[in-house]
């Protein structure tokens, strides 16, 4: 089969992207019915009303069915209640008719596409009547893109996709037409803002904020439609780079003015901005340390410049000491975020989201959920996950993150019975991940890396559904009518693909053993003596580190009842998270019934045997997708059987040469 990818630019960049997960025939079950769409004139965010009426026009003309009033006998009905409440959409199946209802127009879209993704099954079947909400209004993708390239990571930050979608040539692209499809990729997953650059905020990107308000306000009105708002990364220290102060202390009256008239000049700009996301005093980004000021001073400060206008600061915790002396014993990054800001709890203003990651270190492919999500009671929190691969394979590893995330979201952190993390980040606060995409032909390097924002999307609107059904769900939008074969073999490759990596990588969640700086591959000892933080301490005897109460950083102290004595133990620490609170001999037996320094070696040729079978699978049903598609696969899972093998290798001799103990079943260890 040809690929329906149309050829592009000199640079490779496809002129029509693949269509992800909105391909034309996605909408046939739509788009051969009568529908009526109802909307009452002057109603709120008109925009995205259009939107509506424009996909039901371009489904039922593609499609032959046809454009009805509401008393033509329509067999799907779209309407907008301005009196109905809530965020979400009602879907009523009575007969032969279905009707669609919601109070907002960006809440009708998103039940229009619950309607695709549903296909033939939404007409078929029993008379019901369900309502769709969204358990948080805040559901959030982060972008990594600076304007300019930048010289150690390129123009996308841990980006692995190609170029920015937004910027070209240092400057904003005179075509969306990206943007746009973009837009509607979300908005079909429901996401509902977008902050469009990255945390680390460069002298370039700074400007956005001042004098490339024009350039922003063109990129949110290809947002808009969709239901999306926009938000934007700023400097902690604007108020000198871009206003020409001496200071940015956040308690200094010009500085507050200078953010006060900043921000008036971005809502004279964009009238629905979302607003500003913040990484200060983190890596090196200013921030009110320099003044002797915390967290939470800085964020009120901007706060208070964005409440008149319903904005909202972003402000996130990944703050940790990165210039780290290696000999140190007493300093542990783990702790960090929590130590900074739990004393903060109550202190922030109610238009302020403190952001945390979902693990205390860096979107490790394991690692224990952050205590600081469950120690903010009085603050509004919203999780961080992170759709890019960094440490998950750079979307050259087929790596599906559903299933980590659905660990994440229903953790229990105060025991059984009590609220998950999903339910208490959606209380007041939030999701947000960082994005995949770029300017790739297919949005995301790999094609089925698509399935993680996919994923992402879906979980952030209902946190309970099965990782599993939602590649599914993917599957099926996306590579519509595609012989069974096909598509169990794309589930199958992926739907274990993250523990997968986790076998061949690093292993009891002991984390970082990547090659500094890109984080592509393996080296065991690449972190271990730099600023950065260090993470196994493997010895002759042993591997792990000790981050107990009792005689190790106290870590574990940080977590409520009853995990903090859970993992306060090495007895009663899960195995997956072992060597993430302590250090043990290579002759530590699991719970699983075998040694530390035999699992690893066990995973490790394991992790490797699955990624043959990863490549069989695929090579099986290749024929029955198109050629570019059937190549990129193939050409990436070559790549990840050839780097499995070397982290398999370097892993498995780092920890013979270490312990001198052999593997008990003789394989080759170099
Ligand atoms: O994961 C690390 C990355 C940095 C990133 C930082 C962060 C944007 O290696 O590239 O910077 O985290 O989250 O701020």
């Amino acid at each position: 089969m040809t690929s329906d990818i149309v050829d592009g630019g000199p640079d490779g960049s496809a002129a029509v992207p693949h269509p992800a997960w909105l391909p034309t025939a996605a909408f046939a079950p739509i788009g051969r019915r009568r529908v009526a769409v109802v909307l009452p004139d002057g109603n709120d965010d008109a925009e995205v009303a259009a939107t509506v009426r424009r996909e039901v026009a371009a489904a039922t003309s593609a499609h032959g069915g046809s454009v009805v009033g509401p008393d033509e006998h329509p067999d799907l009905v779209l309407v907008l209640e301005p009196t109905a409440t809530g965020s979400g959409f009602r879907v009523v199946r009575d007969g032969d008719r279905l009707t669609v209802s919601a109070a907002r127009p960006t809440a009708l879209l998103h039940g229009l596409f619950h309607v695709v993704r549903l296909g033939e099954a939404a007409f078929d079947g029993p008379d019901g009547d369900e309502q769709h909400s969204p358990v948080s209004g805040l559901r959030m993708l982060n972008h990594w893109d600076n304007v300019a390239s930048h010289p150690r990571h390129g123009q996308v930050e841990r980006g692995y996709s190609g170029g920015s979608i937004f910027y070209a040539d240092g400057a904003v692209r005179t075509d969306l037409s990206r943007v746009a499809a973009y837009a509607r990729l979300l908005a079909a997953i429901g996401i509902d803002q977008v902050a469009i650059n990255n945390v680390n905020v460069a002298a370039r990107e700074a400007r956005l904020l001042t004098d490339g308000l024009d350039d922003v306000a063109r990129i949110a009105a290809v947002l808009r439609p969709y239901g999306i708002r926009t938000h934007l990364s700023v400097s902690f220290a604007s108020p000198i780079t871009l206003g020409g102060l001496t200071t940015s202390d956040p308690l200094d009256a010009d500085v507050r003015t200078w953010w006060r008239d900043t921000a008036a000049r971005v809502w004279g700009a964009v009238g629905d901005f979302g607003g500003f996301v913040v990484k200060a005093d983190s890596e090196g980004q200013p921030g009110p340390f320099a003044y002797g000021r915390d967290h939470a001073d800085g964020a009120n400060m901007l706060a208070e410049a964005v409440a008149p206008y319903g904005g909202l600061i972003h402000w996130r915790a990944f703050v940790y000491n990165h210039r780290q002396d290696w000999r140190d014993r007493s300093t542990d990054r783990a702790r960090a975020a929590f130590d900074h800001f739990a004393p903060l709890d109550g202190h922030f203003a109610e238009n302020v989201v403190v952001q945390v990651k979902h693990g205390p270190m860096d979107f490790q492919v394991r690692e224990p959920v952050s205590p600081l999500l469950a120690a903010l009671p009085r603050t509004r929190v919203a999780l961080e996950l992170q759709v890019t691969q960094e440490y998950t394979g750079q979307q050259r590893h087929a790596v599906y993150l559903g299933p980590e995330w659905s660990e994440i979201l229903r953790w229990q952190a105060r025991g059984d019975g009590t609220p998950t993390v999903a339910e208490d980040v959606a209380r007041a606060g939030g999701f947000t991940a960082v994005s995949n995409v770029g300017d790739d032909p297919y949005w995301t390097g790999h094609p089925f890396a698509q399935a993680n924002l996919y994923a992402f999307g879906r979980l952030a609107w209902d946190p309970t559904l099965d990782p599993s059904d939602l590649l599914d769900e993917w599957v099926t939008l996306t590579f519509p009518g595609a012989p069974a074969a096909l598509r169990e073999a794309i589930h199958a490759i992926l739907d274990e693909s993250w523990l997968t990596y986790e076998q061949y990588t690093t292993p009891l969640g002991v984390g970082f053993m990547v090659r500094p700086g890109h984080h592509y591959g393996p080296d065991v000892d690449g972190y271990e003596y730099t600023p950065w933080g260090t993470y196994h301490f493997a010895d002759r005897d042993g591997v792990g580190v000790d981050r107990s109460s009792a005689t190790g950083t106290g870590y574990a102290g940080q977590y409520p009842e009853p995990w903090r004595d859970v993992y306060e133990s090495a007895e009663s620490c899960p195995d997956e998270l072992l060597l993430f609170f302590h250090h043990v001999p290579y002759t530590h037996v699991l719970h699983s019934g075998t040694t530390v320094i035999q699992h690893i070696y066990d995973t490790h040729f394991a992790g490797v045997e699955r990624v043959e079978r990863m490549v069989e699978a695929w090579e099986s049903v290749a024929h029955l997708t198109d050629d570019d598609l059937t190549a990129r696969v193939r050409e990436r899972l070559a790549e990840q059987l050839r780097s499995a093998v070397e982290w398999r290798d370097q892993v498995n001799t780092y920890f013979w040469r270490k312990s001198g103990i052999a593997d008990a079943h003789g394989r080759v260890i170099h």
